[in-house]
């Protein structure tokens, strides 16, 4: 009876070696790239901060002559919004933010750290040409509807943060803009006579 369970026992081992050596033959990437990936998720993690990131004014109007666009840039709370580096600031990867001297927002700490979202937390201000914003967004071909606004830049330390804001853009007068508006109403039937008026006064 002994000898049998030795037996049952040895053979049950057995079968489990076998499929531990077959799993590994068969996923060798198990163990080769798990360490990896780890490594590579710790690495985005330490040089890239995802940012809180508010532009105003939401709704943009494209066509008005305001002065700014403004951005209020919260990083996680471990990090201070002092020391982002205003000169590395990108709007979508083409704007910089205006870094004139001539202007408090752009020198002074008191003007440019602000907890404009009330939540404890400060956030770096920057403030962008509206005209320079606008025409990016015109150039793309948009008009109406949402835009994503996209800040990137550093830390004085080279580390890197990127935040996302989707804005209203609209261009009051605009034809085309408001038939954009009016294909979205549901009940697009409803609307036709009131298009016909748009496009009548257009022309
Ligand atoms: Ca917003
Ligand atoms: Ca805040």
């Amino acid at each position: 009876m002994k000898k049998l369970r030795l037996v049952a026992l040895l053979l049950t081992s057995f079968v489990a070696l076998a499929s531990t050596i077959s799993l590994a033959a068969t996923y060798p990437y198990i163990w080769q790239t798990q360490p990896r990936q780890i490594h590579s998720g710790l690495t985005i993690l330490s040089s890239q901060i995802t940012a809180i990131l508010d532009v105003a004014p939401d709704p943009l109007n494209l066509r008005s002559m305001g002065k700014w666009i403004t951005a209020y840039i919260q990083l996680p709370e471990e990090y201070n919004p002092e020391n982002i580096a205003a000169s590395t600031i990108l709007l979508n990867e083409t704007i910089q933010p205006v870094l004139d001297p001539k202007y408090g927002f752009v020198t002074n700490s008191s003007e440019y750290l602000v907890d404009h979202n009330n939540d404890g937390i400060l956030e770096r201000m920057v403030k962008f040409n509206r005209t320079m914003a606008s025409s990016l967004i015109l150039s793309k071909g948009i008009r109406y509807g949402h835009v994503t606004l996209t800040v990137i830049g550093q830390l004085n330390d080279g580390t890197s943060f990127e935040g996302s804001d989707i804005i209203m853009v609209r261009m009051p007068g605009d034809v085309e803009a408001r038939c954009a508006r009016f294909r979205r109403v549901k009940h697009y039937a409803d609307h036709k006579d009131d298009l016909n008026v748009l496009g009548g006064q257009a022309s």
